[in-house]
């Protein structure tokens, strides 16, 4: 992965963000204590979030769809950003081949794990929409999108009552300096999981996805921020906890502060 990448812009708004929910902390050091387990104000952000969280899900009904556009309103390409040419061997080995032996592995408390080729997935029911990515770090994107509803994986692999979330394990590791080499990984609950506009996209712009915007396959949550919406997807796994992902949190972010419900 590329070396640093923006580790300090996102440093700066993670600190600000820790500001934004007015506590008295100035700098960074306010992230390093962030990190550690059982920071005080870890707890705090963490119990903010979820009210936020429980809030919008009272305000916005489960089904509420994120803004369409038209197709004239889309003026560039996808612009990529995070990782956008992975170096990680299984993925590059695949790359290799064009994807063509790629199989999705859905997996966890599901009564029937499967698995998928991009031809199996292309050949179900498809839905293609245009709409704004958000990204953290402030710049917005207008794209087409196509791919399968994830609720059509989820039905066929029969998602056992006592999963909560769907975790979405990538081929990606971010280099984040001295923090190892952590893998990409996000998660959502099962509302977003079963909205309809929730669909696994191997089409971009009416061509198929790009190594710089996730090929093969990218999960698209749209209302929610970018950083959510996992590229590189290797696996999914149903889960009745977050705890044991990461670092704990959620997603790859959200264990360096990020909200892991991140609506917009
Ligand atoms: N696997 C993986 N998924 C990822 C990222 C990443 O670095 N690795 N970056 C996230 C962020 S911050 C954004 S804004 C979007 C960027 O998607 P794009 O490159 O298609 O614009 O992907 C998200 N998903
Ligand atoms: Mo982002």
């Amino acid at each position: 992965m590329k070396t640093g990448f923006k580790l300090s812009r996102r440093r700066f708004l993670t600190s600000a963000g820790v500001a934004a929910s007015t506590l008295p902390l100035a700098g960074c050091d306010a992230l390093d204590g962030l990190l550690s387990g059982d920071s005080a104000v870890r707890a705090t952000m963490a119990s903010a979030n979820g009210l936020t969280y429980r809030v919008q899900r009272l305000l916005i009904g489960a089904d509420t769809l994120a803004p369409e556009f038209s197709a004239s309103e889309i003026r560039q390409g996808q612009r990529p950003n995070g990782s956008t040419d992975p170096n990680d061997e299984a993925y590059l080995a695949l790359r290799a081949d064009a994807f063509s032996t790629y199989r999705l592995q859905v997996h966890g408390l599901v009564e029937q794990p499967a698995s998928y080729s991009l031809q199996e997935l292309r050949n179900m029911p498809a839905r293609n929409q245009i709409t704004r990515h958000d990204c953290v770090e402030g710049w917005s994107c207008i794209a087409k999108w196509s791919g399968v509803p994830l609720s059509r994986l989820l039905d066929e692999v029969k998602v056992k009552p006592e999963a909560r979330f769907v975790v979405f394990h990538c081929f990606d590791s971010l280099n984040m300096g001295g923090a190892g080499q952590p893998g990409y990984y996000e998660s959502i609950d099962l509302i977003d999981a079963r909205h309809p506009q929730t669909i696994l996209a191997y089409g971009c712009n009416d061509a198929t996805l790009t190594v710089a915007n996730g090929a093969p396959l990218r999960v698209r949550i749209e209302r929610q921020l970018g950083y959510k919406m996992a590229k590189y997807i290797r696996s999914i796994e149903l889960a009745s906890t977050l705890a044991p992902f990461g670092r704990g949190k959620g997603g790859f972010w959200e264990d360096f502060g990020y909200d892991w419900y991140a609506g917009i």
